[in-house]
């Protein structure tokens, strides 16, 4: 088994805080299978950059292959299972009176692990909206690329692309969280996208103490006064075990 150096007045602090907030990004679902955001793409999407395909203005210029690459990433998502990480922070949250798990991730893999009140920052790829703005819909014919709402703009996913605003009550909860933590967990995460990378900043500022969770360092590693080296599907269960 992977040894992991847990510091005792990290477990200290765990042990004795009621107020724990965790935010997610890709990494966390990286042992599911998943790709994370900034990973090399390969096979068919090897020539694609995610940050180039993640934009209205893609979808404007070639909607079928913004379309496609949602649909291909929602197949995957639904062919993977969550992951052990996933499930620990199930059990964390279990441990606090005051716990909130605000996520980056469009994969719903923390629902599907049984994790409640998930704050999704950047929506879900699993809903579909009107381009136009008409709402969710229910229901769409995969036979059109991209299909088409009942006013006739085409239907996109229910994601946040750069330049598009977070829902304001996910962002607002986050926030809030950030705020109110005594522990702040930073879980597979670049911290490169805004506002989400300002939640951790959030948190140190209102005094909490920050956790990194990340196999590599990132613009966030400065804020945390632990950094957790390694895969969040090894770290977070050995932690929830020391933990007792
Ligand atoms: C592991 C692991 C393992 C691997 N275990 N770890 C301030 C400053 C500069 C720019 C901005 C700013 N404020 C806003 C901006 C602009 C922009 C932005 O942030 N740009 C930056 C790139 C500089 N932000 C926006 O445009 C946002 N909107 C906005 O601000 O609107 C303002 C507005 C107001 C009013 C009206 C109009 C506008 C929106 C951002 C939306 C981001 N959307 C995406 C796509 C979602 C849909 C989709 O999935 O296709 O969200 S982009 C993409 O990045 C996705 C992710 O959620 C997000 C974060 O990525 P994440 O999760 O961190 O993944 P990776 O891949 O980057 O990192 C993975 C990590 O895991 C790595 O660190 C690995 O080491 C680690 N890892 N294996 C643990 N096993
Ligand atoms: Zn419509």
């Amino acid at each position: 088994m992977q040894t992991l150096e847990l510091d005792p007045a990290l477990l200290d602090a765990l042990r004795r805080a009621t107020r724990v907030a965790v935010l997610t990004g890709a990494g966390v679902s990286a042992e599911s299978g998943v790709p994370t955001f900034r990973d090399a793409l390969t096979g068919l999407w090897a020539t694609f950059d995610p940050q180039r395909l993640a934009t209205p203005e893609a979808f404007l210029r070639d909607p079928a292959l913004v379309w496609r690459w949602y649909a291909e990433r929602r197949a995957r998502v639904a062919a993977v299972q969550p992951n052990a990480a996933h499930f620990a922070l199930v059990a964390m949250a279990t441990r606090y009176a005051d716990f909130t798990l605000v996520t980056q991730n469009v994969d719903g893999l923390h629902l599907r692990a049984g994790s409640r009140d998930v704050v999704e920052l950047h929506g879900n790829l699993a809903r579909v909206k009107c381009f136009d703005g008409c709402g969710v819909v229910d229901a769409w014919d995969e036979r059109e690329t991209p299909p088409r709402c009942r006013c006739g703009a085409p239907l996109r996913p229910d994601v946040v692309w750069f330049g598009e605003p977070l829902p304001a009550e996910a962002i607002a909860r986050a926030q809030q969280a950030a705020r109110r933590a005594e522990v702040f967990f930073s879980v597979g995460t670049s911290g490169e996208v805004f506002p989400a990378a300002e939640l951790p900043r959030i948190a140190r500022a209102a005094g909490a103490l920050v956790v990194e969770v990340n196999p590599d360092a990132t613009p966030l590693s400065p804020l945390a006064r632990f950094a957790l080296r390694g895969p969040a599907g090894v770290v977070l269960p050995r932690l929830l075990a020391a933990l007792g």
